[in-house]
C-alpha cells in the first residue's frame, strides 16, 4: 500500500463525479493544457521573462563589458507591476470564526421516502436522487494558520446542491451551543478569541477571558462539558458526528409541521486523540486533519456518515421539561429517537484550496421548499449573520462564485454590484413590467412556501421560562461518560484553568459552575488548579443522577470493527525479517489500512535476506503520535539496533503511553517489552533476575509463523 503521495487523485475522478463537479468543470482549467503556449499576462500577452524587472543599466556600465551593476527599476514595466499588484491583493478577510478549515466534495442520498411523513423536500424523500454536496470542516477559535488538533469545537458545514436550490446545513461536531440567543455571539467569540491587548492565545480557549465569560454565563455549562471532553480533540474529521444543532422545521404535503434536528453519524465510529497526542501533533504536523481527509479519500476510502433526523410534532412542542428551541439542549434519544434516513459520502478532494474551500460560503437561511426555520433565537440570528459576513468576505455577488452557485437555474431581477459575472439579456430588470416581456416572472409552482404560523404576543427583550435552566443536561452529559472519559474531562478543565492566572476566574468557574454539575468533578479540578469549593454545598442544585448512553462516544463504536484508512507505522532497522514484513503489509493493505515504513534512513534498508525496501521516513522524520498502531517484525540484528537507539525506544514507549496497538514478532517482542518496562527490566536485571515483567496493553507474539503472526497483528490493530 502506497502512502498518499504515490496515489494519482484523478484516477478516481470518473467514479466520483456529481452534478456539482460537472458544473465546476466549466471553470476548471488544466494548467498543463491551457498553459501550453507559455505564461501570459492577465490580459493575455505572452511573457518570456518573469524573473527580471525591466531596469536601466547606466550607459557607462553598459559600455564596459566586464562591469556588473544596475540602475533604477522602471515603473513602466507593466509585467512586473501586474505580478506585484496581483500578489498584493491575494488575501481576503478570513472568516471571523471557523477561519481554519478543510473541505471535500461528495454526495447525499436518502434510502427511501420514509421522511415524506414530515417533508415534501425531494432531497430528503426521493431515493432516486443523488444530491451533490460539499462539506467544510473547521476549528472555531484559531486563525487560518493555526493547528488542526487544538481543543475546540469542529465546524461541520454541509452545502447540498439540490435541484430546488442550495441547502446549507451549517453544523458542528457537538450538538449544543455556548449561548441561547444570537445577541450573545459577539461576546462569547470575543471572549474565546485571542485577548485584545496582546492577541494571545492562538488556537486555544485556555485563557482568562474565555473562562471568565463562561463562569458568568451558566448557559454555556453544557457546551463547555462537551468541548472539554474527548469530543474537543477528534482523531479525524471522518470520525466525528455532525449536528445541525439548531431546531429547524419540516413541512409535509398536508401542510403539517414538525420540529426537526439533523444528525450525521460517522461510519468509522467516533474517535478522539489523547490530549498529549493532540498537543504534540499540533507541533509535529499542524495540518494533520486536513491531510487525513485527503489521504483517506485519495487512497480510495471515502468518508461516510449515516444521516438521521429527530422529529417532534408541532403539537408536542411544550411537552418537555426543556425548551426544544433552546440550542444549549439536546433532545435525549430516549425521548426522541433517531430515524436514520440517508447517507453523506465525501469521495473527492478539491483541486485548488482557495477557490473551493476558502471561497465556499454557507448561510443557515439557505433552505429549500419543505424545510423551514423555527423560533430558535440562535437560529434566527444566524439567518441574518451568514449572508452579511459573506458580503465582507467575498462581495455581494458571492453566490456567483463557482463553488457557491447552485446547479439548478438561477434567475431574478437582482442586478449589478461588484464582481457581477452574469450578462443577462433583457430590457427590463423589475417586476411587474409593462408587457410581460421581462422574464423571469414569479414561479407558478414549486415556490418556497412559509408555514402559516400563528403569532400573538407582546414584543419584549426576554427569554422563555425554560431557557433559565442550565445544569440538568450538563450533568446528564457528565453522568453518561465512562470513567476514563470523565478523567479526561477533569484533566482538560484542569489544563485550561491552570492557564488562567486570575484566581477570580478559576475560583468562579469551580465554585459556581462545576459544583452545580458534579461536586466530584469540582473537587478534582479544585485540587488540581486551586479553585474554591462552595462552603455550603447545600446551596447547590439537587443533582438528578440520570444518564443517556448516546452521549458517550463509546456508544458510537463502529458496528463492524475496521482498520480501513488507519495509519500503521512499521519500525525497521537493517536485518529485519523481510517475509514477515511483506505478509503483514499485504494483510494490512487488504483491510484498507495505510502503512508506512520508518527506518534509519530514507532510502534502502536491508532485510536479513531478500531485496532491500525503501522506507518512507527516517526515525526523526515522523513520530508515533501520527500513527494509529505500530508493528515491528522479527530479526535479531534489527531488534538489537532498535533497542540501542533512543529515538526508536521512544517510538515504542510513546505509542504504548497513548494506548496504541503495538504488534511485534520474535526478537522484536523483547525489544517492545524492554522499551515499555525499561525501569523495571533494568531493576530486575540489576537484581540478577530473569523474570522480566510483561506490560499491560502491549500485544506481542512470539510466533514465527508468518500467517499466524500477521493475523494476530491484524486482530490487535482492529481492536476497539
Ligand atoms: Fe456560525 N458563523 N454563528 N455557528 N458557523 C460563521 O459565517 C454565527 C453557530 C458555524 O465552513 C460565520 O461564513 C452567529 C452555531 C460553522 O464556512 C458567521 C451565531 C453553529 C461555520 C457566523 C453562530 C455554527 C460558521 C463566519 C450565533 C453550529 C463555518 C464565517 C447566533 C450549528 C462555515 C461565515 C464555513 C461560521 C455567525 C452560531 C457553525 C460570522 C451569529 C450554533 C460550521 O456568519
Amino acid at each position: 500500500m502506497a502512502s498518499v503521495g504515490h496515489i494519482m487523485k484523478h484516477a478516481i475522478d470518473t467514479a466520483t463525479s456529481t452534478a456539482k463537479v460537472a458544473d465546476l468543470d466549466r471553470d476548471t482549467i488544466d494548467a498543463s493544457v491551457s498553459g501550453s503556449h507559455g505564461i501570459t499576462t492577465d490580459h493575455g500577452v505572452r511573457v518570456s521573462d518573469t524573473d527580471n524587472w525591466h531596469v536601466t543599466i547606466p550607459l557607462e556600465l553598459k559600455l564596459k563589458a566586464s562591469s556588473a551593476g544596475t540602475g533604477p527599476s522602471l515603473l513602466e514595466d507593466q509585467i512586473a507591476r501586474e505580478k506585484i499588484h496581483r500578489f498584493d491583493h491575494e488575501r481576503i478577510p478570513e472568516r471571523v470564526v471557523h477561519a481554519r478549515g478543510a473541505g471535500a466534495h461528495g454526495y447525499f442520498k436518502v434510502y427511501d421516502d420514509s421522511a415524506s411523513k414530515y417533508t415534501y423536500a425531494p432531497v430528503l424523500t426521493d431515493p432516486s436522487r443523488t444530491t451533490s454536496a460539499f462539506v467544510r470542516f473547521s476549528t472555531v477559535q484559531g486563525s487560518r494558520g493555526s493547528a488542526d488538533t487544538v481543543r475546540d469545537v469542529r465546524g461541520f458545514a454541509v452545502k447540498m446542491y439540490t435541484d430546488e436550490g442550495n441547502w446549507d446545513l451549517v453544523g458542528n461536531d457537538i450538538p449544543v451551543f455556548f449561548i441561547q440567543d444570537a445577541i450573545k455571539f459577539p461576546d462569547i467569540i470575543h471572549a474565546v478569541k485571542p485577548e485584545p491587548h496582546n492577541e494571545v492565545p492562538q488556537g486555544q480557549s485556555a485563557h482568562n477571558n474565555f473562562w471568565d465569560f463562561v463562569g458568568l454565563q451558566p448557559e454555556s455549562a453544557h457546551m463547555v462539558m462537551w468541548v472539554m471532553s474527548d469530543r474537543g480533540i477528534p482523531r479525524s474529521f471522518r470520525m466525528m458526528q455532525g449536528f445541525g444543532v439548531n431546531t429547524y422545521t419540516l413541512l409535509n404535503a398536508e401542510g403539517q409541521r414538525h420540529f426537526v434536528k439533523f444528525h450525521f453519524i460517522p461510519e468509522l465510529g467516533v474517535h478522539s486523540l489523547m490530549w498529549d497526542e493532540a498537543l504534540k501533533i499540533a507541533g509535529q504536523d499542524p495540518d494533520f486533519h486536513r491531510k487525513d481527509l485527503n489521504e483517506a479519500i485519495e487512497n480510495g476510502c471515502p468518508a461516510k456518515w449515516t444521516f438521521a433526523i429527530q422529529t417532534i410534532p408541532e403539537k408536542d412542542e411544550h411537552n418537555f421539561d426543556f425548551d426544544i428551541l433552546d440550542a444549549t439542549k439536546v433532545w435525549p434519544e430516549e425521548l426522541v429517537p433517531l430515524q436514520t434516513i440517508g447517507e453523506l459520502v465525501l469521495n473527492r478532494t478539491v483541486d485548488e484550496f482557495f477557490p473551493e474551500t476558502e471561497q465556499v460560503a454557507f448561510c443557515t437561511s439557505h433552505v429549500v421548499p419543505g424545510i423551514g426555520f423555527s423560533d430558535d433565537p440562535l437560529l434566527q440570528g444566524r439567518n441574518f449573520s451568514y449572508f452579511d459576513t459573506q458580503i465582507t468576505r467575498l462581495g455581494i455577488n458571492w453566490e456567483q462564485i463557482p463553488i457557491n452557485r447552485p446547479v439548478c437555474p438561477v434567475m431574478n431581477h437582482q442586478r449589478d454590484g461588484q464582481q457581477q459575472h452574469r450578462i443577462i439579456k433583457s430590457n427590463v430588470n423589475y417586476w411587474p413590467n409593462r408587457k410581460d416581456v421581462g422574464h423571469p416572472i414569479p414561479a407558478i409552482e414549486g415556490g418556497y412556501a412559509e408555514f402559516q404560523q400563528k403569532v400573538n404576543g407582546i414584543k419584549q427583550r426576554t427569554r422563555g421560562a425554560k431557557f433559565q435552566e442550565h445544569y440538568n443536561q450538563a450533568e446528564l452529559f457528565y453522568n453518561s461518560l465512562t470513567s476514563y472519559e470523565k478523567a479526561h474531562l477533569a484533566s482538560a478543565i484542569s489544563f485550561e484553568l491552570s492557564h488562567c492566572d486570575d484566581p477570580v476566574v478559576y475560583k468562579t468557574y469551580v465554585n459556581n459552575i462545576l459544583s452545580n454539575i458534579s461536586l466530584d468533578l469540582a473537587q478534582v479540578v479544585s485540587q488540581n488548579v486551586g479553585g474554591a469549593l462552595p462552603e455550603k454545598p447545600s446551596n447547590l442544585r439537587t443533582t438528578h443522577g440520570k444518564k443517556s448512553s448516546p452521549l458517550s462516544q463509546l456508544y458510537y463504536a463502529p458496528k463492524t470493527l475496521t482498520i480501513a484508512s488507519r495509519r500503521i507505522a512499521i519500525l525497521l532497522a537493517d536485518g529485519f525479517n523481510g517475509t514477515e514484513l511483506q505478509a503483514v503489509r499485504a494483510a494490512l493493505a487488504g483491510m484498507g489500512a495505510v502503512n508506512f515504513l520508518i527506518g534509519p534512513r530514507r532510502g534502502e534498508v536491508k532485510p536479513a535476506s531478500g531485496p532491500p525496501v525503501v522506507v518512507d521516513h527516517h526515525y526523526e522524520g515522523q513520530r508515533s503520535t501520527l500513527f494509529d498502531a505500530l508493528f515491528i517484525p522479527s530479526g535479531a540484528q534489527h531488534a538489537k539496533a532498535l533497542a540501542e537507539n533512543g529515538r526508536t525506544v521512544h517510538w515504542v514507549r510513546e505509542a504504548f503511553g497513548h494506548c496504541k496497538a503495538i504488534g511485534a514478532i520474535g526478537e522484536a517482542v523483547e525489544f517492545v517489552q524492554n522499551a515499555v518496562t525499561l525501569p523495571e527490566v533494568q531493576l530486575a536485571r540489576a537484581l540478577g533476575s530473569d523474570d522480566v515483567v510483561s506490560s499491560y496493553g502491549v500485544v506481542t507474539t512470539g510466533k514465527y509463523g508468518v500467517a499466524a503472526a500477521a493475523s494476530d497483528v491484524i486482530s490487535i490493530a482492529a481492536g476497539p
